[in-house]
C-alpha cells in the first residue's frame, strides 16, 4: 500500500500518528530530535482505518534502519500498542486529546494499560517533547555524542530554574 511520508536520510526515528489532526502536537517530537541531531521520519498511520499499513509500517520498521517508534493517537487510540505488538523496538506512545477525545484519559488510558508483554512507554497528555527526549536517551545509550547532548540539555534546564529562583520577586 503506498502511503505518503517524510523521510529524513538515514532516519534512526519512526514518528507516526494516526491523522495529521495530531501534527500540531507531533511536531514537538521532531523538533527535540533535530535539536539532538538525530534523523527522523514522518507518517500518518491509522490503526484503525489502514491496519494493513500499520502492519507494513511496524513489521519493517527495524529492517528500515529505525530504532525506536514514537506513535501518537487521540480517543480510542490503539496506534503505539497495536504498533508494539508487531515490532521488537521500544514504542513510545503518546496520548493526544483530539476531537474525538472525551477529556484526553480515554487516550491516556487505551495507550498505557498494555497487557503483559507488550510494553508501550507512554508519555503524558500532550507530551510529544518528552518523546523526543525519551527516544534521544535510547539512541544516547550507545551513542556517546546524543548522550553528550542530553547532559548539555539537562544543565540548560538546571540553568533555566536557576533564573526562576533568581528573578522571584
Ligand atoms: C485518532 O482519531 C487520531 O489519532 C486522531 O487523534 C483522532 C481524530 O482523527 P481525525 O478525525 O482528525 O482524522 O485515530
Amino acid at each position: 500500500m503506498a502511503f505518503k511520508k517524510k523521510t529524513q536520510a538515514g532516519a534512526k526515528v519512526g514518528i507516526i500518528m494516526g491523522s495529521s489532526s495530531d501534527l500540531s502536537v507531533m511536531q514537538a517530537a521532531g523538533e527535540v530530535l533535530t535539536e539532538f541531531g538525530i534523523a527522523f521520519e514522518t507518517a500518518v498511520v491509522s490503526a484503525h482505518r489502514t491496519p494493513e499499513l500499520m502492519m507494513q509500517y511496524a513489521g519493517t520498521a527495524r529492517s528500515r534502519g529505525l530504532d525506536v517508534i514514537i506513535a501518537g493517537a487521540g480517543g480510542a487510540a490503539h496506534l503505539p500498542g497495536m504498533v508494539a505488538s508487531v515490532t521488537t523496538l521500544p514504542v513510545i506512545g503518546v496520548p493526544i486529546k483530539s476531537s474525538n477525545s472525551i477529556d484526553g484519559w480515554d487516550s491516556v488510558l487505551s495507550i498505557l494499560q498494555m497487557p503483559a508483554g507488550i510494553p508501550v512507554a507512554t508519555v503524558a497528555l500532550n507530551g510529544a517533547r518528552n518523546a523526543g527526549v525519551l527516544a534521544a536517551s535510547i539512541l544516547g545509550t550507545r551513542d556517546a555524542k546524543i548522550a553528550k547532548k542530553l547532559e548539555a540539555y539537562k544543565v540548560e534546564l538546571k540553568k533555566k530554574v536557576l533564573e526562576m529562583n533568581a528573578n522571584l520577586p
